[in-house]
């Protein structure tokens, strides 16, 4: 080697290494695919794996061949283009029986039966003589799903020898919804910008749009609401359809359908009617029209989500018509395409005297059978909004005639934006495996919506994303845990919290075992620890007003029901909201079983005493300590259990990459600064009521409560 050439070999060394180091920004998310690092691991894996080859053609298939050569290669650690057949010991062969003659000789057709269109099996075996491991589909959807699969047991060190594996989704539509504005602003967004750049579509397309395909294909997720909620009608103009349609052009080969949030007003607005009133003729053609124009452009549109008559959103409502009638308006005119309606159930008015928890139920129950066979109801897990714990929402179970979806929260609203560690899957689990009773034992949420209860066809569960423009997509490194979980969560939602949590810590952070295992054991901790400093023992909704990141218990001003003291109840006698016949109630709309379950303060879970009693600040609990030490104890632990995770962090220095290592070591400093905030202003606050000094072991808050009253957030993104 002579001099000049060494200086470049070294020079592409230091490229090399800065373009590795730069790489760990996180912006690959669980899709690294870097060089398996167990020398024995890596060995056997490139003995049993020797070549790779896709039977047949189509726009899905090539993306599933791409990922399987980006993939194999990348984790084998050297360039493995396709191969022309599967003559060699070790070929790993993708298709479906109609696409090829490998898949269609190995007789899978009965096993496949059963699989549907996005279903597949996995599985090693022999073909002419040689070892083969075949990924097989009756569509091509599926090759693609079982193409990810295989990929994450390599990403994961399990066997790739031996296999026999066979998945089909249990939930048909799984999708993320965006609270995008059209202004690339997001509701509730904690991680910069929406990635949707409405300006530069239909013509420059971000690559970006194909990396979030891909990580949401590999999860299973199949659809992706554009828009938010909170509706912009410009959406479903001419010019915003051609952009949307070509986001659905890019995504179609990863599966993935889009569909849009139509505001109710939509006719008025943009289609010059002087009424939205969904009988009037003019409207239901002017939404049939408009169904047309959307599939002219998008012939796979998946349909439309709605917000109506909820926190100032239009809706059916304004012209003395129901929800049903509204949902079936839309889901009439989409109908002929296979379209989709779903219909939101969050609804609550503060003209309304009841209880906001009981609201959705009171309005929705009345109208089950109602709805159109192409619309479901979609519900948020639990009955007020996204709080840290909730009981799970009673309507689940309590529409058997008709399609319901959860809603979970991805994005930490009410649970530190993009600065928390809190892991999300326990939460989503939580509510999924809570017991409904609505045909006796075992009514699980997870078989409400998965439609086994209630025989339904239409099925599907929605997380709303917590994406944005930043690099790393989610802000927090760990944040992309929560969007991973849930995509696979809504195609299993039998999935436990911790397996996903293992799964996605092996693929993204380490796959050393004693590593592996104390980030995962951070994560299962993490949400109990949130609720601990924020909200223990029931208590819900006693963030500061706005912005929701950080306690605000002495809220009291303006809408009822978007005050704190409306939740907490706190007084002398005691604290918690009163949900028994003695109180609101809300009781009642869960089934027997649950009513004597939470109704009795002696058999209701300590974890939601003060969602459903109010009791008085003496109350004994299971610890032996009186209530009110009880919250000062939880709130001191949950700040205690912060500086856990920050010390169970730091000893894992030479496992992690030192950029995503000193991230996460800042947020999780930033985490105990604003944890000790919640414990030291809700303590203080609630002492004013209990008139109770601090337990001996307490170490006193550092402010006044003016202070905190006081403080302001500048260094959390997206709150002010
Ligand atoms: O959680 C609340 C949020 C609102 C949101 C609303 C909803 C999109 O504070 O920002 O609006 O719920 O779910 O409609």
């Amino acid at each position: 080697m002579n001099n000049m050439t060494r200086i470049s070999a070294l020079i592409i060394l230091i490229l090399v290494t800065i373009a590795a180091v730069r790489a760990e920004d996180g912006s690959r998310l669980w899709l690294r695919y870097d060089r398996i690092d167990d020398p024995v691991l890596l060995t056997a894996c490139q003995k049993n794996l020797t070549g790779w080859f896709i039977e047949g053609d189509s726009p899905v298939l090539r993306a599933a061949a791409g990922e399987l050569e980006r993939g194999l290669s990348g984790l084998l650690g050297r360039a493995i283009p396709e191969a022309r057949s599967a003559r060699r010991h070790g070929t790993v062969v993708a298709g479906t029986p109609a696409s090829g003659k490998v898949i269609a000789s190995l007789g899978l057709e009965q096993k496949l039966a059963g699989l549907g269109e996005e279903g597949y099996l996995i599985v090693s075996t022999l073909y002419r003589g040689k070892r083969i491991t075949a990924i097989a589909a009756s569509h091509d959807h599926g090759v693609l799903y079982g193409v990810f699969h295989f990929l994450r047991l390599l990403q994961t060190g399990q066997e790739i020898t031996g296999l026999e594996i066979k998945s089909r989704p249990r939930i048909g539509v799984r999708l993320l919804n965006h609270w995008d504005n059209l202004d690339r602003t997001v509701e509730r967004g904690y991680a910069g910008r929406s990635l949707w750049d409405w300006e530069e579509l239909p013509d420059r397309l971000d690559p970006r749009y194909i990396e979030y395909a891909r990580a949401n294909a590999s999860i299973g997720i199949n659809g992706t609401v554009l828009t938010n909620v909170n509706a912009n009608s410009q959406v479903l103009t001419d010019g915003y359809l051609r952009k949307v349609a070509a986001l659905a052009d890019l995504f179609r080969p990863y599966g993935i359908r889009v569909y849009l949030t139509a505001r109710f007003s939509a006719p008025v607005e943009i289609g010059g009617l002087v009424t939205a009133d969904p009988l009037a003729p003019a409207v239901i053609a002017w939404w049939q029209a408009k169904a047309e124009e959307i599939y002219r452009l998008i012939p796979d549109f998946g349909g439309f989500l709605v917000k109506a008559n909820s926190e100032g959103q239009p809706g059916p409502q304004n012209y003395g018509r129901s929800h049903a009638d509204g949902a079936n308006l839309l889901a009439d005119a989409l109908a002929p395409h296979s379209g989709i309606v779903m219909w939101r159930a969050f609804v609550y008015d503060n003209n309304v005297p009841d209880d906001r928890a009981k609201q959705a139920w009171n309005e929705f129950v009345p109208l089950d059978g109602r709805f159109r066979e192409n619309a479901l109801i979609q519900v948020k897990n639990g009955p007020i909004d996204f709080q840290p714990r909730e009981p799970f929402h009673p309507l689940f179970g309590a529409m058997p005639r008709t399609a319901m979806m959860p809603e979970f929260q991805i994005t930490q609203e009410y649970l530190g934006a993009s600065v928390h560690l809190v892991y999300l899957a326990p939460l989503y689990e939580e509510c999924l495996r809570s017991d409904t009773h609505a045909a006796g034992e075992g009514s699980t949420v997870a078989r409400v919506v998965d439609g086994s209860l209630g025989g339904h066809t239409l099925t599907a569960m929605a997380g709303v994303s917590n994406i944005g423009d930043v690099r790393n997509w989610t802000g927090h490194p760990f944040g992309q845990a929560n969007w991973y979980a849930f995509g696979r969560l809504a195609w299993d939602p039998g999935l436990s919290s911790a397996t996903i949590a293992g799964e996605w810590v092996r693929m993204t952070f380490t796959r050393d075992e004693e590593a592996a295992h104390t980030i995962s054991g951070m994560m299962m901790a993490s949400r109990e620890i949130a609720v601990n400093y924020m909200t223990p023992l029931g208590l819900h909704h006693i963030m500061y007003y706005g912005h929701h990141y950080g306690p605000g218990p002495w809220v009291d001003s303006g809408r009822a029901d978007w005050t704190s003291v409306y939740y907490h109840r706190a007084d002398s006698a005691g604290i918690g909201f009163e949900r028994t016949p003695a109180g609101s109630n809300a009781l009642e709309q869960y089934r027997p079983p649950l009513r004597e379950l939470y109704g009795r303060v002696e058999s209701c879970p300590e974890e939601l005493l003060l969602w459903f009693h109010h009791l008085p600040w003496e109350h004994r609990m299971k610890s032996g300590r009186i209530l009110w030490e009880e919250l000062c104890y939880r709130y001191d632990a949950g700040v205690r259990s912060v500086g856990r995770l920050r010390s169970e962090w730091a000893s894992l220095q030479e496992h992690i990459d030192a950029e995503r290592f000193s991230e996460v070591s800042t947020l999780l400093a930033k985490q105990e600064r604003d944890a000790r905030i919640w414990r030291d202003a809700c303590t203080l606050y609630f002492q004013t009521f209990s008139g109770k000094p601090f337990p001996a072991d307490f170490d006193p808050p550092q402010h006044d409560l003016q202070w905190y009253k006081a403080h302001t957030y500048e260094d959390i993104p997206g709150i002010e």
